[in-house]
């Protein structure tokens, strides 16, 4: 099959994904309980039209790039899971518009998310692998992780603060892009929050830098900047389809290669652009 190019797959993020988060119209959630967990605003009011983005990876290879000044310098900043700034603003920066969450730390790690400050700025998205193209009523029996109650402790702990639940159909529509632009078969599991937050941020804003997706000249086996574990499969892929999404993240780079391998700096437009 002839690749398509970066302009088609732009596209093709902008007309095959559905990037709504669940509200108490969807299904199991049309109840009085949940009509009060749920944020009333949808995300993009809350969000507004957003200019420069930044989405920061977790990798190892983000210590010692000194990027904190130019990542903060963004309108807004896109970090993953349990990524810390305090400690590590030289590196990564402190501002914090999004965290993108996966279900599994929010429950396995409950006391931690509950309680830990770090959790408090910006707006949260959780988001949980669900069975291939499920319905939401599917996955809501029968979700990854039971992230429900942890969810809703949150939810009562910080009312104020924006936390929205991504729709379960976008992982496996952008799954389903990702194998169509890979010339092998790709295993069955949901994209990286890695690449569900490019995807995000190139719903949100004009134009996103991403950070340390694909690896610059600072590649390490260290897993994340703020831990001493080693993993290979961290920045490569066992589970996720990682090196698949860092190629097609590599199609659409709009910057140097120079920046990739000096910043580990990629730069994508916005899907309001994509001239479809
Ligand atoms: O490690 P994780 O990801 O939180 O990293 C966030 C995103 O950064 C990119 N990354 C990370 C490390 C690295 N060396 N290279 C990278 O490119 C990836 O795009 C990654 O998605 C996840 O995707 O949600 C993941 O979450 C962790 C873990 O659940 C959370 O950190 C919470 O503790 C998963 N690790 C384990 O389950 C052990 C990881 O596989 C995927």
């Amino acid at each position: 099959t002839a690749k398509l190019s970066p302009e088609q797959v732009l596209c093709q993020l902008r007309k095959k994904l559905d990037f709504r988060m669940i509200t108490a119209s969807d299904g199991p959630f049309n109840t009085t309980e949940w009509e009060t967990y749920l944020p009333k605003k949808n995300i993009s009011m809350e969000l507004g039209k957003l200019g420069r983005c930044a989405v920061v990876s977790s990798a190892g290879s983000m210590k010692q790039s000194h990027l904190g000044a130019e990542i903060d310098s963004h309108d807004a900043v896109l970090r993953f899971n349990g990524a810390p700034t305090k400690g590590f603003q030289v590196d990564v920066g402190e501002k914090t518009t999004l965290r993108l969450v996966n279900s599994q730390l929010i429950t396995v790690e409950e006391k931690k998310f509950i309680t830990d400050v770090q959790y408090n700025f910006g707006t949260i998205i959780v988001w949980d692998p669900s069975p291939y193209h499920a319905n939401i009523d599917e996955w809501f029996r029968k979700p990854d992780y039971y992230f429900f109650e942890s969810y809703k402790h949150y939810r009562k702990r910080h009312p104020k603060q924006p936390f929205y639940i991504l729709n379960p159909f976008m992982q496996w529509q952008l799954w389903d892009i990702l194998q169509e632009n890979s010339p092998e078969d790709i295993q069955p599991n949901p994209p990286s929050s890695g690449m569900l937050g490019i995807v995000l941020m190139m719903n949100f804003c004009d134009e996103v830098d991403v950070y340390e997706f694909l690896p610059s000249k600072r590649q390490t086996d260290i897993c994340h900047y703020y831990q001493k574990f080693f993993d290979q499969a961290c920045t490569l892929g066992a589970y996720h389809p990682l090196l698949f999404e860092k190629n097609m993240v590599k199609h659409l780079n709009q910057g140097t290669d120079e920046d990739i391998y000096n910043y580990g700096k990629v730069t994508l437009p916005g899907l309001r652009k994509a001239q479809c």
